[in-house]
């Protein structure tokens, strides 16, 4: 086994090694960085989750350059919304709701242009694509199948929103026993105050969900 390779990072420095460590893209789709969406119908300045994209590449390049396991996910519905819940669908007041025809086609549905991952991070071939339900990424989906078939015990974990899907990924991924590294500049939230604190929840009390680091930290420890 070769020793781990370390990442400094919050609370304290995150071990891995390639053979069992996977890098998951969380919800990078154009239904939430791209206007005229699903983030934007809720209410929210997409440009705000936009800056992630140049860092998240260079991670993506590093990762695939190094051989790691790379795994996309989409939060979606299937047309018939049988897999949507009402509460999901009437909650709030948005402007157009899951579902509804928009300027990318309907709203969050599987097979819709606005549904699909923005060009800047789209997956290669053998990179898997998650499609779920939910916030969470092992919900209703084949994640944790994969990762065990996989033999993957680590999860460094992009994407957005800090707050909602990653947040959610993370907790999941945690009480599954994964060993998880957020990247903070390559996870984004439409509010900046969530940000700060969704990081902060994550590694505080010791690293109660996982640890947190830049891409900077991250792509040290790869070279
Ligand atoms: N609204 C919001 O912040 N996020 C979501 O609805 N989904 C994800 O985070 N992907």
């Amino acid at each position: 086994m070769p020793d781990p390779l370390l990442v400094e990072a919050e609370p304290y420095d995150y071990g891995f090694d390639l053979a069992s460590t996977a890098l998951i893209l969380i919800d990078m789709q154009r239904d939430f960085v791209e206007p005229g969406g699903f983030g934007e119908t809720l209410g929210n300045d997409v440009g705000m989750l936009r800056r992630v994209i140049p860092p998240l590449q260079e991670v993506l390049a590093a990762a695939r350059a190094a051989g790691m396991l790379v795994i996309h996910t989409r939060e979606g519905h299937k047309p018939d919304l049988s897999d949507c819940p009402p509460a999901k669908l009437n909650r709030g007041a948005p402007s157009m709701r899951i579902g509804d025809p928009g300027p990318k086609g309907r709203i969050l549905i599987r097979g819709e242009y606005g549904h699909d991952l923005i060009d800047e991070l789209k997956p290669i071939d053998g990179e898997t694509v998650i499609d779920k339900p939910g916030k969470g990424s092992f919900y209703n989906t084949g994640l944790q199948d994969l990762l065990t078939a996989k033999g993957i015990t680590s999860l460094i974990v992009t994407g957005v929103t800090t707050e909602v899907c990653v947040h959610t990924t993370v907790r999941e991924a945690n009480d599954r026993g994964y060993e998880c590294l957020v990247l903070s500049d390559c996870v984004g939230s439409y509010f900046e105050e969530f940000q700060q604190y969704g990081l902060q929840m994550i590694s505080a009390q010791g690293g109660i969900f996982g640890w947190v680091a830049s891409s900077k930290q991250f792509l040290e420890a790869l070279s």
